[in-house]
Parts: structure tokens; C-alpha cells; sequence
């Protein structure tokens, strides 16, 4: 797949288990300056509820991806630009590090050309994906940075995911993080909430994504972090 998440700097992810904030449109996030949407979610996640989201975005501009946690059927939806596989690399459920992904590939046939996949660092206890996938987040910053290592030198990972879902990273963590990588994209995803959550961790990462806000305050308060992810990088 062509690297189109290298020009990404702000994310904005749609969980189709949440309903948006009041008045909002899913049309209405591309009009924020977002890079790019994401849709996913750890519980609840169907085709079922992830068709009428692509229906609605039909006519962005900007691209769409789904990070699956079901088995994405053959047929490639019009206004997807593809897959973003996530495989858990601090999983104590190997389901979630290789088991559905070889679930997938042996029961349908993947587009590999639609698939990128993501290495996830789970560092937040507290959320569903965690619990999920028995994550084990009672890691310190050589860990982190190991695993780091680990997905981009050993197994080739392009994009290594930092995900604090739910709180607010330790931006110590996520810039050892991103010195540690020659290439590969790093991904931050957790608690940015205003422009200042935003400016902070989009100075120590190469994207951040923001979740929670679209569904808990709304796309003017999206505007605000796209505002505060690009001024981050304009003065670094
Ligand atoms: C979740 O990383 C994303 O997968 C964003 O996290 O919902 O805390 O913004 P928040």
C-alpha cells in the first residue's frame, strides 16, 4: 500500500459504538482540517454498523480507512481507502498479535494491496482495548521503546501505534518513542482533548488521533486539535 498516512499529522477516529455529539454530521469531520478518518472501535464493531458511517462519508474528500475487529468481507467498499490492521504487540492474548489475522487471511480473500497493518503498544489499563486484549501496559519507558524497536527492526512495521485510549500519554514516553524509530510513522492516540493536549503530543509524535472528543464535545472541539496539531508542527 502506498504510504498515504506519512502526510498525516492530525487522525480523527469515529467509533461506530458511539453516537456523535449533538447536531453533528459524519460529513461535518472532513470540514475540521483532519488528515484522514478512521473508523473503529473495540466493542461493537460490525460491518453492520461500519457501512452506513462509509455511506455518510461518501463524499469526503479526505481518506478513510477502517481498523477491523471483525472479518472484513472481499468486497472493497467505494469510499474506503483501505484497511489498517492492528496487531497488539503487548497482547497477553495472542488472538489479538497473530490468531484473527490468521483467521482472516485464511477465511477470506484480502485485498493486500487495501491492507496496512499498525503495531499497537497498549499503555492505558483502564480501557476496553486492554481488556480486550490482556494487554500488559505495566511497562516502563525502555519497554515501550523495545517494543518500539521490536516492531520496526524485527517484524518491519511501518506504522508503530502508541495507544494511551482514554488518558492522556506521558509525552516522555512518546518522544523516546519516536527517537528510537528510523522510519516508521508513529501514531499517538489518547486524551487529546483541546489545543493544548493537542500541541503537546503532536510535538513528540508524527500523528496523533483524537477519539473520544468527536463523540464527548464535538467537531468544533476536533477544529480546536487540528488546530493545535498543526501549529505544533509548523513551529518544530
Ligand atoms: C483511540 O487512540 C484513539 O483508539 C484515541 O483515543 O479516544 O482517548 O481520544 P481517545
Amino acid at each position: 500500500m502506498v504510504a498515504v498516512w506519512a502526510q498525516w499529522e492530525h487522525v480523527t477516529k469515529v467509533d461506530p459504538d458511539k453516537a456523535l455529539h449533538d447536531g453533528d454530521t459524519y460529513a461535518g469531520i472532513a470540514n475540521t482540517g483532519t488528515d484522514a478518518i478512521i473508523i473503529g472501535g473495540t466493542t461493537n464493531v460490525t460491518e453492520a454498523r461500519v457501512q452506513p458511517i462509509l455511506d455518510a462519508l461518501a463524499s469526503t474528500e479526505i481518506p478513510i480507512f477502517v481498523e477491523p475487529t471483525y472479518r472484513p468481507s472481499p468486497s472493497h467498499p467505494e469510499a474506503l481507502s483501505g484497511y489498517l490492521l492492528p496487531i497488539v504487540l503487548n497482547a497477553d492474548d495472542p488472538l489479538w498479535i497473530t490468531g484473527a489475522h490468521h483467521e482472516w487471511i485464511r477465511s477470506s480473500d484480502l485485498e493486500w494491496d487495501y491492507v496496512q497493518p499498525e503495531a499497537y503498544i497498549v499503555l492505558s489499563p483502564a480501557s476496553s482495548v486492554a481488556t480486550l486484549t490482556q494487554a500488559d501496559c505495566d511497562l516502563d519507558i525502555d519497554d515501550v521503546v523495545a517494543y518500539a524497536e521490536l516492531a520496526e527492526q524485527v517484524l518491519g512495521q511501518e506504522i508503530v501505534y502508541l495507544e494511551y485510549s482514554g488518558m492522556l500519554g506521558d509525552p516522555a514516553v512518546v518522544a523516546a518513542t519516536r527517537d528510537a524509530l528510523s522510519s516508521a510513522q508513529l501514531f499517538y492516540g489518547g486524551g487529546i482533548h483541546d489545543y493544548d493536549s493537542a500541541y503537546e503530543m503532536a510535538s513528540v509524535a508524527d500523528t496523533v488521533i483524537v477519539g473520544d472528543v468527536l463523540h464527548d464535545a464535538g467537531i468544533e472541539t476536533v477544529e480546536e486539535t487540528v488546530r493545535g496539531t498543526k501549529d505544533a508542527k509548523n513551529d518544530s
